[in-house]
């Protein structure tokens, strides 16, 4: 039986595991790595609650959403990991990981949903740090919102057809990109806007969530293409690298874009605040 016709729409990690197998090493750093992402969620979890207090109550959405974007990320990367484990099985003949005969494939098709909350509120928060000088609150708001949604289902859709159709995947793959460039735009003047009358230290910080933000957006595109970019042709690459390469990638994406994100919001409104005379650091003194 050929590859296609028996795992048909699956991910290539599947093709992988039916293809050659995984090594010791290959399934267990990818175990890890998604074992990493959930628990560093949960560290951030406690963080974001814990720091509500050090900003002005008028910055404090953007710390809620936090905790909205961690409690979501945890739990998904949790079934992420069990769904990696679950879907392997050892086989002690070959000394490889295999697929497992009656367990569910693996699949990232989870991720894809799980950033239909989590977008939308990365991109919601800044919008509670920063005040628009020129733009329009709900404009920008709506306009974050339906690329950011735009995005995320035509490359769930495109995503599908990594292997079997390399066309489809990049037709769905470029559609997507298009509302990604929409997000860039939007971003870039809600920063750009942000920084005019901030405090000089809260200026340097949204100048590093601009970096930040476009590094770690950028890497999800690349764990899309990562069968072909180590493949470098209209062929998926079937090799265990760059499944975990990909596993990597995504956990990267997830603490950068979300909670080194998300602490540089804080740091960024903390600095807000004491412009606007709430200094966390002297409240104690004065209880
Ligand atoms: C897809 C499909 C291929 C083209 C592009 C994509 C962009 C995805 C991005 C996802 C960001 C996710 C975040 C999640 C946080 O929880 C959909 C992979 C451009 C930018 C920030």
């Amino acid at each position: 039986m050929d590859l296609i016709s028996s795992l048909g729409n699956a991910t290539f990690e599947n093709y992988v595991a039916l293809d050659s197998g995984f090594t010791e090493m290959a399934y267990q750093m990818s175990a890890h790595v998604l074992t990493l992402g959930y628990a560093i969620m949960l560290a951030g979890l406690l963080y974001f609650v814990l720091t509500l207090k050090t900003v002005a109550p008028k910055y404090r959405i953007s710390s809620v959403l936090s905790v909205v974007v961690m409690v979501s990320a945890f739990l998904l990367l949790l079934v992420q990991q069990q769904n990696w484990t679950g879907a392997m099985t050892y086989d002690t003949e070959t000394a490889r990981y295999v697929l497992g005969s009656s367990t569910d494939l693996f699949n990232n098709g989870y991720r894809y949903l799980n950033w239909l909350i989590d977008v939308p509120m990365l991109l919601f928060q800044i919008l509670f740090v920063v005040t628009l000088t020129k733009s329009d609150f709900s404009k920008i708001r709506n306009g974050f919102w339906f690329s950011g949604t735009a995005m995320i289902l035509t490359g769930y859709v495109g995503q599908f057809y990594e292997v079997t159709s390399p066309t489809l995947f990049l037709v769905w793959g470029f559609i997507s990109t298009v509302f990604f460039v929409h997000i860039l735009i939007l971003m870039k003047r809600v920063i750009s806007e942000g920084k005019e009358g901030a405090p000089p230290k809260a200026q340097k910080y949204l100048g590093t969530i601009w970096t930040l933000f476009l590094f770690s957006w950028m890497l999800y595109p690349g764990a899309y293409l990562m069968p072909y970019l180590f493949s470098l042709g209209l062929e998926p690459a079937l090799s265990e690298t760059a499944v975990v390469a990909r596993h990597i990638t995504y956990t990267v994406a997830d603490v950068s874009s979300k909670v080194i994100y998300g602490i540089l919001l804080t740091l960024t409104a903390q600095e807000m605040s004491k412009a606007d005379g709430y200094d966390y650091e002297k409240l104690d003194s004065a209880i």
